[in-house]
């Protein structure tokens, strides 16, 4: 079972659910479209599933969810982005591919430990 390996080779970090629009793919713009995404972030990587409705901590499984993408945060930036939007708080992520997501929630310590918790990953990573 994927779901039992995974568990052992890295570390669940986070799960939540997060507003997230895609505004570049390999350096490209794209329009925006924003939509409530679950966000898990694992091990090195931070994966969006959708439809989010069905989905709750506690519900969560990787075996039994159907992710959308995946981002590897490997040499990935962080850097809030309140000037990208009419939204408040609003950061980017950009990877080293070239695609950048923006990622909201309305409540400020919720998007405030986000942001620290992808720093943390992004710079664990610089190290290893
Ligand atoms: C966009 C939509 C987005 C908005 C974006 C608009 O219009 O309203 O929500 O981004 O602003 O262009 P449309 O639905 O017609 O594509 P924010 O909510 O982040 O402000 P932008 O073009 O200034 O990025």
């Amino acid at each position: 079972e994927w779901g039992g390996v995974v568990c052992v080779f890295s570390e669940l970090e986070k799960a939540g659910l997060l507003n997230k629009t895609k505004i570049a793919e390999g350096g490209r713009k794209l329009r925006k479209n924003w939509n409530p995404s679950w966000v898990v972030l694992v091990g090195n990587s931070l994966v969006f599933f959708k439809d989010p409705k069905s989905q709750t901590p506690s519900s969560w499984k990787p075996g039994n969810s159907c992710p959308e993408s995946s981002v590897d945060l490997r040499g990935a930036q962080l850097q809030w982005a309140n000037n990208l939007s009419s939204k408040k708080n609003v950061f980017k992520l950009r990877t080293v591919t070239g695609n950048e997501f923006l990622l909201q929630s309305e409540t400020d310590s919720l998007i405030r430990e986000w942001f620290n918790t992808i720093q943390s990953v992004i710079d664990r990573l610089v190290r290893c």
